[in-house]
């Protein structure tokens, strides 16, 4: 009977994919699906010819594999990945590895990484980025759990011939970094979306006026996928030449990635502003209903400007870039801070280019990242940077430009606008948390601490009797 070098669960979009890229790179595959019409459908369809087994039970498809076993599971994060394993584990002898390459949480996947050690097993996190296109021809992996199985694993993860696959780190580190990932994802898509509202509302420009500026920055300091795909969405027409664009609803989806990446943050006292913004600008967009009430009520006064230039259209590049290295160094921050809490050792710059490639976050800039922290691995922050520091003060006065006028006549850019926040008070020698801590002390005796003694002395003041200390 034929056996598999790897074996796949789960056969929806993102197994598929996976699957058939394994087998291109000369990998037999078994795989099992748990409703088994989809898995004929596969076998008999898309992997017609190639090196695949069809599994019926649980049971044949655990039979198929080569020892020591290789199964990665893909489906639905959370209660399924608990249910596959559940009936998976019991099948399985010491050695054998599982990767669960899903959008699972990271302190579920530290928590299987325990779950299966104690059983003999080794279980590798594997965030994996890139969707459709990125599982059939090279996505970005991201995996971490058990180091003992990254050298069983490494040839099959890495077998899609891009670097874009490295080891991250120990328990959920690597769904932890898929994480991270996805809420820079959606600071960019925000931030190129604010792009596209002023350059409509404020400018006044037409989709293919808009597609034009997109490909111009796709082929310099923004060239990224977002960026290209976003100039290819704007000049799509339908069948009477319309944009299709303009079709579609204002109201953004989510599946809760970003949201995840904005909680790690508040739990770690580390800002992820941008992305906060980003997850609440789709959750507004969503209030719809809300949004035309409001509208009919107070009046939405967002207004052509008059005056602006071309000029305008490089003020708008200089706020997304300058917006978009402030939403990395916030994620490069979080994942620092997460890496002191849970005790990883994390390279960042490795980091850096496993997002260069096969993820929807892919872009020339990250090489500018990666070189930063080859400069200093221990950097604090990609503001800290020289070369960052400078972009940043070259983009500043357009950034400026494009926030006040934003806020003159009414359309919101949140990403924007909370990056410039965020600079301007992380580069701020004083900030008025002084009297937030008065306050503090007025009403909760909270202490203080004072600008001219050392740091942890504390001090309170009777703030009703003025005199005293
Ligand atoms: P989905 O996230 O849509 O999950 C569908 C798969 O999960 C099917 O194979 C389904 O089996 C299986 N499944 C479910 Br639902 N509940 C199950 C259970 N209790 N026991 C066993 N199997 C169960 O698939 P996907 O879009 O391919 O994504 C797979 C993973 O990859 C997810 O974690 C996703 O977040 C992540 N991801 C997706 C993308 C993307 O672009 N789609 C990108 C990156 C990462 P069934 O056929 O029997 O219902």
């Amino acid at each position: 009977m034929e056996t598999a070098d790897i074996g796949m669960i789960g056969l929806a979009v993102m197994g598929q994919n996976l699957v058939l890229n394994m087998a291109d790179h000369g990998y037999t595959v078994a795989v099992y699906n748990r409703t088994t019409r989809r898995t004929t459908e596969f076998v008999n369809g898309p992997a017609a010819g190639a090196a695949v087994i069809g599994t019926e039970t649980i049971e044949e498809f655990v039979g198929r594999l080569k020892r020591p076993r290789q199964v990665v599971v893909m489906v639905k994060a959370g209660r399924a990945v608990d249910a596959v394993l559940a009936g998976l584990i019991p099948l399985l002898d010491e050695g054998d590895i599982v990767i669960d390459g899903g959008n699972s949480h990271f302190e579920d996947s530290a928590r299987r990484v325990k779950e299966l050690r104690d059983r003999g097993l080794s279980f590798v996190g594997a965030g994996i980025s890139g969707g459709e296109e990125g599982a059939r021809n090279g996505p970005s992996i991201m995996p971490g759990g058990d180091e003992a199985a990254w050298p069983e694993v490494k040839g099959v993860l890495q077998s899609n011939g891009t670097p874009c696959c490295d080891w991250v780190g120990p328990d959920g580190s690597g769904h932890y970094t898929k994480m991270v990932h996805n809420g820079i994802e959606y600071g960019d898509m925000q931030v190129i979306a604010e792009a596209y509202h002023l350059m409509r509302v404020v400018l006044g420009m037409d989709c293919e006026q808009m597609a034009g500026a997109f490909r111009t920055w796709g082929e310099g300091l923004l060239d990224s996928y977002l960026v290209n795909i976003t100039a290819d969405i704007l000049g799509h027409v339908d069948e009477n030449g319309e944009p299709t664009l303009e079709r579609i609803l204002d109201a953004a989806g989510q599946k809760g990635t970003g949201k995840w990446a904005v909680i790690s943050s508040l739990d770690l006292g580390y800002p992820l502003t941008l992305v906060a913004e980003a997850v609440y600008a789709r959750v507004v967009s969503s209030l719809r209903d809300q949004r035309f009430e409001a509208a009919e009520l107070v009046g939405s006064g967002v207004k052509r400007a008059d005056g602006l230039g071309a000029g305008f259209v490089d003020d708008i590049h200089d706020a997304l870039y300058a917006s978009k290295i402030v939403s990395y160094a916030q994620g490069f921050m979080l994942l620092g801070a997460a890496a002191s809490e849970y005790g990883w050792n994390l390279d960042y710059g490795r980091i850096a280019q496993l997002w260069r490639e096969g993820c929807i976050i892919k872009a020339a800039f990250l090489d500018d990242i990666t070189a930063a922290f080859r400069r200093r691995p221990d950097l604090p922050n990609l503001i800290l940077d020289r070369f960052f520091a400078e972009a940043l003060d070259k983009a500043e006065p357009g950034w400026r430009r494009v926030v006040a006028t934003a806020v003159q006549v009414g359309l919101p850019v949140p990403a924007y606008a909370s990056a410039l926040a965020f600079y301007d008070s992380y580069r701020s020698k004083r900030l008025p948390a002084n009297l937030i801590q008065a306050q503090r002390d007025y009403f909760g005796a909270h202490t203080y601490e004072r600008v001219d003694r050392p740091r942890g002395e504390f001090f309170h003041t009777d703030w009703t009797r003025p005199g005293t200390d």
